[in-house]
């Protein structure tokens, strides 16, 4: 499981926030598998309406759907209990479960959308997100700082964390996992990942932490405050509270912040050192020193004119690389190890940066101060396989054509830009595509 090699730096332009599919500039296969939130790098927003089960169910489909369904129950079942589920968990927890369209429906639309990393960072640090994690930080400010006495993570970044991934708990899901995840290991799209996270998820039952009605998460499977997956939380989920119950559905977030800083700090998270720090960079800069591979002292950097945006040097939290996310005309952050830990998280630079930020402004940092290239709109998910496909034709090879902006593209990009006299900042925008059309 654990994927210990790192992203490059993501110079897309787009940022596809969705389900698995990664940012633009991501490569979501190398994502680690036992992060507690794999599936959508969306900020939750502020509370929004469930889907109802009457409203998703469409009758004719499901009758047959459902035929099949219970079908695959039965020979999961005996893969289950060969995993050492007991019949009685196992039957208890299946007395309810039916097959959920809606589960489906969302896993199929999810590429669907696509954001801006300045929208999502919008939405991520949002007046009332901030506003609300102050609130947060208020109202658990003993629990959080013994959590942050404990783990040596600090409380503003697991409240952003908290923040991102439930909107600080108000929005945790009400999909019962255990049809979630049937649902969707039954559909096979990833039906070997779902199937996995089913049966850490009737372990979970089996232990006694909680009971199927309790149970409940994201369409596919994320459960809590923040949204830790089964595997993620059978790993490395706490009681903090000492009940015995390692508990992450409760009104009461404890457990799952605890959860959280444990899961941070298991991953190497340094006390003191900030994620990143937004910096300005030089006139004259290589932007092909941007790059998660090209790792500097702050000193180093400073001494190439690399400043904050104070226009001081950085201080030395430790060897650091470049970021920058939409390229040559967005935001420059200087990052440090503690990105790579929330990547841990999930491994989208918004997302990171996103955790990264809100916990700044927790702390009473300033906005972001750059400009984005707001006139830039997201690529679509077959644009950026048209990308991948002319830059592979002229001679740039993206070493596969999945509509995923990783490493192999932004360096596609990068010597397609240099081929042509463009500043090679690897950005995969709209105007890069109809250059190559
Ligand atoms: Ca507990």
């Amino acid at each position: 499981m654990p994927v210990t090699r790192l992203i490059a730096a993501a110079l897309a332009a787009t940022m596809a926030l969705t389900p698995l599919a990664g940012a633009a500039g991501l490569d979501s296969t190398v994502r680690p598998v036992a992060r507690p939130m794999p599936i959508d790098a969306s900020p939750r927003p502020e509370p929004r309406p469930a889907v109802t089960r009457e409203a998703s169910l469409e009758p004719v489909q499901i009758s047959t759907a459902n035929r099949g369904f219970q079908r695959w129950i039965q020979d999961f079942r005996a893969r289950a209990l060969a995993q050492g589920i007991s019949a009685r968990v196992f039957d208890r927890a299946f007395s309810d479960v039916r097959y959920n369209a809606d589960v489906i429906s969302r896993d199929r639309n999810q590429s669907e959308f696509t954001k801006t990393i300045w929208d999502y960072l919008d939405s991520a640090a949002s007046a009332t997100r901030i506003r609300n994690g102050r609130a947060a930080l208020r109202e658990h400010a003993r629990l959080l700082d013994r959590i942050e006495a404990r783990y040596g993570v600090d409380k503003e970044v697991v409240v952003a964390v908290w923040g991102l991934e439930s909107a600080y708990g108000t929005y945790r899901g009400s999909t019962p996992i255990i049809e979630a995840l049937a649902t969707l290991a039954y559909d096979g799209r990833r039906g070997r990942f779902f199937e996995q996270q089913l049966i850490a998820a009737l372990k979970i039952l089996q232990s006694g932490d909680t009971d199927a009605r309790h149970m409940t998460g994201s369409w596919a499977g994320a459960m809590g405050h923040t949204q830790f997956i089964p595997t993620s939380y059978l790993a490395y989920a706490v009681d903090f509270t000492g009940d015995g119950r390692r508990d992450i559905w409760s009104d009461d977030p404890a457990d799952a912040l605890a959860s959280t800083a444990a899961y941070l700090a298991r991953f190497g998270w340094t006390r003191g050192q900030p994620w990143g720090v937004e910096v300005r960079l030089p006139r004259d800069f290589d932007v092909q020193l941007a790059d998660r591979d090209v790792r500097r002292s702050p000193a180093q950097w400073a001494a190439m004119g690399v400043r904050d945006m104070n226009g001081r040097a950085v201080p030395d939290y430790g060897r650091a690389s470049i970021l920058l996310p939409a390229g040559a005309r967005g935001a420059a952050f200087m990052i440090f190890d503690n990105f790579a830990v929330i990547e841990r998280y999930n491994t989208a630079d918004a997302y990171v940066i996103g955790v990264g930020h809100l916990s700044d402004r927790l702390k009473g940092g300033p906005a972001i101060q750059a400009d984005w290239p707001r006139g830039d709109r997201a690529l679509r998910f077959a644009e950026r396989k048209e990308l991948q496909e002319r830059l592979t034709r002229a001679g740039f090879d993206t070493r596969g054509i999945d509509g995923k902006i990783g490493p192999n593209t932004i360096a596609a990009v990068r010597a397609y830009q240099r081929s042509v006299g463009l500043i090679p900042d690897g950005y995969a925008s709209l105007d890069l595509l109809k250059r190559l059309r």
